[in-house]
């Protein structure tokens, strides 16, 4: 199978689909595409209408959106599941990184940012208050999901990481880059540093990435 990814160093989107495609062994030719000035014309009217990244194009096939990927990632290959077995695990594990996609990543993107400024006059101060409070809504959720499990384990809701730890490292990024102060979730961290700590998790970081700037 051929695939193609379009992604950034920095696109947390993109980063849960590499991580996916590390642990699968999944091999992928990485196409950065630069939002510096916009996203690329031709990117929009070839590859995502939605001017949004990751994009995977599968054999010829476009596929956007990073759920439908990782999703795709976890029913075509072979390797280590990105699923708990435990049928009330797995749906634990999915509702954790749907608190990351579904709640946190839709407020507090590049778009919705511009549109805050180019439409409401926030001003930067305003839109970093806004971005920061979402996130730290969204952590104080995620530590108090963490620290209800009857039985912890050493990823979210399995010995081995699946789905929503691999949509908590990018976003843990993008706090720590915008600044929020992370002590608050000691659970979410210790979580971070042990994913950090594996290959598959490292390899997929931005500085790690072909067309990172040396910016964080
Ligand atoms: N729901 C989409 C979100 C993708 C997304 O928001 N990507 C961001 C980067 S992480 C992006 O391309 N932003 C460009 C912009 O907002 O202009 C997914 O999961 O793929």
């Amino acid at each position: 199978m051929e695939l193609k990814l379009y992604s950034r160093y920095r696109n947390s989107a993109g980063q849960r689909v590499r991580t996916a495609l590390n642990i699968k062994g999944g091999a992928y030719e990485y196409i950065p595409v630069s939002l510096d000035g916009g996203t690329p014309d031709d990117y929009v009217r070839d590859i995502n209408p939605q001017a949004l990244i990751p994009s995977l194009v599968i054999d010829g096939e476009i596929v956007t959106q990073s759920t439908a990927l990782v999703e795709f990632i976890e029913e075509t290959f072979d390797g280590p599941s990105l699923l708990p077995d435990d049928p009330i695990a797995r749906a634990r594990s999915r509702a954790f990184g749907q608190v990351i996609a579904c709640e946190m990543h839709p407020v507090i993107g590049p778009k919705l940012q511009r549109h805050m400024a180019s439409v409401y006059n926030i001003d930067e101060a305003g839109r970093k208050a806004w971005y920061k409070h979402w996130l730290a809504e969204g952590f104080a959720t995620l530590e108090a999901l963490l620290r209800r499990r009857e039985k912890p384990t050493a990823f979210c809701y399995d010995e081995k990481p699946t789905i929503g730890d691999l949509y908590l490292v990018p976003q843990i990024y993008n706090a720590v880059r915008a600044g929020l102060n992370m002590s608050d979730y000691p659970l979410v961290c210790e979580l971070d540093e042990r994913c950090r700590a594996l290959p598959e998790f490292d390899k997929a970081m931005p500085q790690n990435q072909p067309d990172y700037t040396g910016e964080i």
